[in-house]
C-alpha cells in the first residue's frame, strides 16, 4: 500500500503546488481561472488547512515554506495581531479551519509563534460571544468586535457552528494555560443542554437554529447534515479526548441520548441486499425524510468513536453496526453514478438500485472517505481500503485540471462534467489526509493519541482513552 499512499501524497503535493503558484496566502485557488479567492476572511484558509497534511505526509519542504509564509510580517494573521485587519469573518469557518489548523501545527511542532497566533485569533473571535445568551453570533469583525447574524436564517445562530467550538477552545486553553477560551464554549454547552426544546423534538436532539438574543431555539428542524452535523460529532470527540472536560459525563450522556433518538426517529433503511446487508441513511427531521446529504456521511466515523468506551458492549456493537450500514449507503452514492462521485444530496426510493440525485454537484467533500478511514482503523477489513481507493480514482479522473489544480464538478451524472473552478481548502485539509491515513499503518496518527477536529486537524489527546480497535471486536 506504499504505492497507493504515495499516489495520494503526490495528489496533495500537486494540489498544494498549484495553490502556491498563483494563490499563496489567499483562502482558495480557482484552478481554471488561475487566481486566488478569499471566501473565508482572507487569512489563507488553504495555507493553514494544508499545514498539518503536509507535515503528516512528510512534505517537509512545502510545510516549511507554508509556515514561513504564515509567520511573515505581512501575512494577514500577523497583521491581525497588530490590529491592522478590518474584516467580517465567519466565526465557525475561522474556528475550524484557521484556529484548528494553527492548533494542530502547534501540537505537531511545538512552535510557540503559532500558539501566539492562535491566541490572537481566538481573542478577536471572542467578541462574538458577547450576546445576552452567551451563544455567539455567526459573524464578527476582527477589528471592531461588531458581531451579527446571517439574514438567510433570520439572524439566528446555527447549531453546527456555535455547537462545535469547544474542542478547539478547550485545547487552546490547555496549551496556552488560560481558561478564558474554554469558559466561553463550556457556557454554550450548558446553554444548549438547559434550553427547553419543543415537545415534538425527540429528547436528545436539538433544533438547528437558536436565537442568541432571546436564548430560545428557533423552529424544529433537526439535522445530521448541514446546520447540525458537527455538534453531535463534538459531543463524542470532546468527551473522548479532553482532559478535565467541564461536566464530562454530561457530554457522553448527551451523545448516547442523541444517538438513541437518531436511531428511533431519523435512521431509515433504503434497501437490504440479497445477503442481508442493510443500506441505512439518516434523513433530517422537519425536512425530506427520503433524503440524505453527503455531509451526513461523517456519521460512521463518529459512531466508531462512540463505540469505543460506550457504556455497554451491546451499545458499542450497535454503534459499529450502524456505522457499517450507513457507510454502505455512502459508498453506493459514489459507485452508482457515471462519474463514480457522489452527488451532494440524494433521495432514496425504497429498493431502487441507485439513489436519485437532488443536488448534483460533487465538491471534493471528505465525509465518506473520512468514515472509511475510521472503519478501516476499527475493523482492519480491507474492503474499506478498496472502497476508498475506488473513490480516489474517481476523484483523479474528474477533479484534476490541466495545471495540476483540482476542482469540483457540477453534475455527477454526466461524464466529463463541467468543473466549478474551486479547489476547496478542505480537499487538502481533510479529503486527501483521510485517504492518506487509510493507507498508512495504524500507528500513524493513532486514534488513541490524536483527535481530529471537524476540519481533520489533529490535536494531541491528553486523557487516557481505551483503544478504538479493542473496544469491541466486530
Ligand atoms: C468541512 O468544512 C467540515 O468538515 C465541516 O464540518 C462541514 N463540511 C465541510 C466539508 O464538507
Amino acid at each position: 500500500d506504499d504505492v497507493k499512499r504515495n499516489d495520494i501524497k503526490s495528489a496533495a503535493r500537486e494540489a498544494f503546488a498549484a495553490y502556491e503558484a498563483v494563490a499563496m496566502g489567499h483562502d482558495e485557488l480557482a484552478p481554471v481561472s488561475n487566481r486566488g479567492v478569499d471566501d473565508f476572511g482572507g487569512f489563507g484558509a488553504t495555507l493553514v488547512d494544508s499545514l498539518d497534511t503536509l507535515y503528516v505526509m512528510g512534505l517537509r519542504e512545502e510545510f516549511t515554506r507554508a509556515l514561513m509564509y504564515l509567520k511573515k510580517r505581512d501575512s494577514a494573521l500577523s497583521a491581525l495581531a497588530r490590529g491592522e485587519v478590518n474584516r467580517d469573518v465567519s466565526v465557525f469557518e475561522t474556528n475550524i479551519r484557521i484556529l484548528g489548523g494553527l492548533l494542530s501545527t502547534y501540537d505537531l511542532t511545538g512552535d510557540a509563534d503559532v500558539l501566539e497566533l492562535s491566541e490572537t485569533l481566538a481573542s478577536r473571535l471572542s467578541a462574538a460571544f458577547q450576546t445576552p445568551s452567551g451563544v455567539p453570533r455567526s459573524f464578527v469583525n476582527v477589528k471592531t468586535g461588531h458581531s451579527f447574524g446571517l439574514p438567510w436564517v433570520g439572524k439566528a445562530s446555527i447549531l453546527a457552528d456555535f455547537g462545535s467550538m469547544h474542542l478547539e477552545w478547550a485545547t487552546l486553553s490547555a496549551r496556552a494555560r488560560n481558561p478564558i477560551y474554554e469558559a466561553h464554549t463550556a457556557a454554550v454547552f450548558d446553554k444548549i443542554m438547559a434550553t427547553p426544546v419543543a415537545s415534538s423534538t425527540p429528547t436528545g436532539l436539538f433544533p438547528v437554529l437558536f436565537n442568541p438574543e432571546t436564548g430560545a431555539w428557533v423552529g424544529q428542524k433537526v439535522s445530521f447534515g448541514s446546520l447540525g452535523d458537527s455538534f453531535y460529532e463534538y459531543l463524542i470527540k470532546c468527551w473522548r479526548s479532553l482532559d478535565a472536560l467541564h461536566e464530562a459525563d454530561a457530554w457522553r450522556r448527551a451523545f448516547d441520548a442523541a444517538m438513541a433518538a437518531m436511531k428511533t426517529s431519523l435512521l431509515h433503511t433504503w434497501k437490504t441486499s440479497e445477503n442481508g446487508e442493510r443500506f441505512a441513511y439518516v434523513a433530517p427531521l422537519g425536512g425530506d425524510a427520503t433524503s440524505m446529504e453527503h455531509l451526513t456521511c461523517f456519521m460512521p466515523g463518529m459512531l466508531v468513536l462512540g463505540g469505543a468506551e460506550a457504556p455497554t458492549q451491546a451499545l458499542a456493537a450497535d454503534y459499529v453496526q450502524m456505522a457499517k450500514d450507513i457507510a454502505r449507503t455512502c459508498v453506493a452514492m459514489y459507485t452508482s453514478t457515471p462519474t463514480g462521485l457522489s452527488a451532494d444530496t440524494v433521495q432514496f426510493v425504497a429498493n431502487a438500485t441507485s439513489p436519485t440525485f437532488t443536488v448534483r454537484k460533487s465538491i471534493q467533500r471528505p465525509e465518506t472517505v473520512e468514515s472509511l478511514f475510521y472503519l478501516y482503523r476499527k475493523t482492519g477489513d480491507d474492503t474499506y481500503r478498496q472502497q476508498a481507493w475506488t473513490i480516489f480514482q474517481a476523484m483523479k479522473r474528474n477533479y484534476r485540471t490541466s495545471n495540476g489544480g483540482w476542482q469540483g464538478i457540477k453534475d455527477v451524472s454526466v461524464e466529463h462534467a463541467q468543473g466549478d473552478d474551486k479547489q476547496q481548502s478542505f480537499f487538502l485539509a481533510e479529503t486527501l489526509k483521510y485517504l492518506y491515513l487509510t493507507f498508512s499503518d495504524g500507528e500513524t496518527m493513532h486514534l488513541d493519541e490524536w483527535v481530529f477536529n471537524t476540519e481533520a486537524h489533529p490535536f494531541k489527546i491528553t486523557k487516557n482513552v481505551t483503544t478504538v480497535e479493542a473496544a469491541v471486536a466486530m
